[in-house]
């Protein structure tokens, strides 16, 4: 048989299989069991000065209430389509404007708000407020009623912008999506500020506290009190050649993430900071806080500055290098991949 007919043949033959939704391994083995990762997502970055005009405007487009959420979906450039920026996480930066209110609602995808610019907005989740400051971590677990507001003070506010990172790609793959209003606009006010991080925020908690969920009871994770703990750390000596100064959040009752489908990490990196190469198969998103600098992910090389975001895909080659003393949060898939036994790293 000439290669031309085994050919012809082969294709009759596969055009038969899918009339009963069959197709032959053999053919797409090597993309179904690869030697090792080869992400569809690519490194990206998106720079908040090149974005920030677009992310006001929204503002004028439409109000927060009739957007429910004003968002825009940092997307990929590998995953068009799919309004996500790992192929297990989605990112997106929100907007509120002082006088809004983004209606409550709860949803059993977990999210993380990390605060880019402006002062004066809060978020409520089960009934508390906690105000955003820039820096601030906070979170909405799974299935918990939220809403966030921006108040109208004496000289205007300010308009605030968050960084949502959400696990809705993970969420929907699993079809495991459940979502619903409160019906009103904003859940009521049920614990004054402050209350869950007087529980469960000083290394204390009410003494016949019970631990019956892996995610956190601390919903805010203030940013003076995760760069006070990095600078002690840097002037003590520490310094690692990977990763400069880097912590990960914790649910303080448990040791393990704040939500289980969802890691955080903050780091510092000094000015001078050359990082040594290394690679994870948690894909990682990256929101620079402080400082400037750079990163290389595999071929590419991007310049970072305050409130830039980046994308680093699964075991891709990464290396920080700082120009000025920086400090970066980064949200990654870790949790899932941990349970899974899929977690790898290799520090070169
Ligand atoms: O704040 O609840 O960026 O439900 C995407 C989906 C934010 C939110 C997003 C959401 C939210």
């Amino acid at each position: 048989m000439t290669a031309n007919t085994v050919k012809e043949q082969r294709a009759a033959y596969y055009r038969q299989l899918s009339t009963q939704q069959l197709s032959p391994l053999w053919e797409s083995l090597h993309n179904l069991v690869p030697k090792e990762p080869r992400p569809q997502a690519k490194a990206a970055i998106w720079k908040y000065a090149s974005i920030r005009d677009l992310v006001m405007q929204a503002g004028s487009v439409i109000s927060a209430e009739e957007a429910v959420r004003r968002v825009l979906v940092l997307e990929n450039p590998g995953l068009p389509g799919k309004s996500s920026i790992t192929p297990a996480l989605y990112a997106g930066l929100q907007l509120i404007l002082p006088g809004e209110v983004a209606p409550s609602h709860r949803h059993t995808q977990s999210a993380l708000r990390f605060i880019v610019e402006g002062r004066g907005a809060w978020t409520a989740v089960n009934g508390e407020r906690t105000t955003m400051h820039p820096g601030d971590f906070i979170i909405t677990p799974s299935w918990t009623w939220h809403d966030h507001g921006n108040p109208v003070v004496a000289d205007g506010g300010e308009p605030v912008v968050w960084l949502d990172g959400l696990d809705i790609p993970v969420v929907g793959a699993l079809d495991a999506g459940f979502a619903e209003s409160y019906p009103e606009l904003s859940q009521p006010v049920l614990r004054p500020e402050g209350d869950s991080f007087a529980r469960f925020g000083h290394n204390m908690a009410p003494v016949r506290h019970v631990v019956s969920d892996p995610t956190s009871l601390i919903f805010s994770y203030p940013y003076e009190r995760s760069r006070e703990a990095l600078d002690a750390l840097y002037r003590n000596g520490e310094l690692d050649a990977w990763d400069g100064v880097k912590l990960r959040y914790v649910n303080p009752l448990t040791g393990g993430w704040p939500m289980p489908t969802i890691a955080t990490f903050m780091q510092f990196l000094p000015a001078g900071f050359s990082g040594k190469t290394y690679r994870t198969t948690d894909a990682t998103i990256f929101c620079v806080v402080e400082g400037k600098g750079s990163v290389r992910i595999g071929d590419a090389h991007f310049e970072f500055a305050p409130h830039d975001v980046f994308v680093v895909p699964s075991w891709q080659p990464v290396s920080l290098n700082a120009e000025d003393d920086s400090v970066l949060f980064s949200y990654s898939d870790r949790p899932i991949l941990s349970a899974l036994n899929l977690l790898r790293e290799k520090r070169d």
